[in-house]
């Protein structure tokens, strides 16, 4: 079975690959799946989160990296994926991520399965760790070396 872990990854948090190493343990065959998102506001281009994301999971052998254009269950299909893993967090993850089963499954038939977010990792989120690496905080327990570096280093671009 291959599975699909989407998400907009800006940037992958530890808690992202906590995530994509249960999937893979359990499914076997993963493709991580990166959305543009343009609703949110990006501190990386789709194309940084890629290369962030594959450097992360380059230790998972039979996991992939791929960029999402348009809907992601079109994606997944054409990708050979038949289903779709998510993490949660707390409720309002439950409430948003419910919303998106339930219309990916409408449209494509594909169903959504939900892993418990680690107890360690389970208040990380990309919007935080943003907010405080732009405010001078270490955020090196939540992210790979690489991301943080990759953090400092864009941050530092938009201050110059
Ligand atoms: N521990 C465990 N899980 C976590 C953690 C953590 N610390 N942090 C986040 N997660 C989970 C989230 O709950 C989510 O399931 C996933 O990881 C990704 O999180 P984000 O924040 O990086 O990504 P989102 O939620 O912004 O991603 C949204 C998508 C890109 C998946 C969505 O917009 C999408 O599918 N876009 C493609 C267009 C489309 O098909 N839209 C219609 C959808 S119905």
């Amino acid at each position: 079975m291959k599975a699909i872990c989407p998400g907009s990854f800006d940037p992958i948090t530890r808690g992202h690959l906590d995530i994509v190493e249960r999937a893979h343990a359990t499914f076997g065959e993963v493709l991580v799946a990166i959305g543009r998102n343009s609703t949110k506001n990006h501190l990386f281009a789709p194309e940084e989160r890629v290369e962030l994301t594959r450097d992360a999971c380059a230790h998972l052998s039979g996991v992939q990296v791929g960029l999402i254009d348009g809907l992601l269950v079109e994606y997944a299909k054409a990708q050979g994926c038949t289903l779709i893993v998510k993490g949660l967090r707390f409720a309002s993850d439950f409430d948003y991520e419910l919303q998106m089963a339930h219309m990916n499954t409408h449209i494509s038939g594909l169903e959504t399965v939900f892993l418990p977010a680690a107890a360690r990792f389970g208040t990380v989120s990309s919007s935080m760790m943003r907010e405080v690496a732009a405010n001078g905080g270490d955020v090196s327990d939540f992210v790979t070396p690489e991301v943080s570096r990759a953090m400092q280093a864009k941050l530092a671009e938009r201050r110059a």
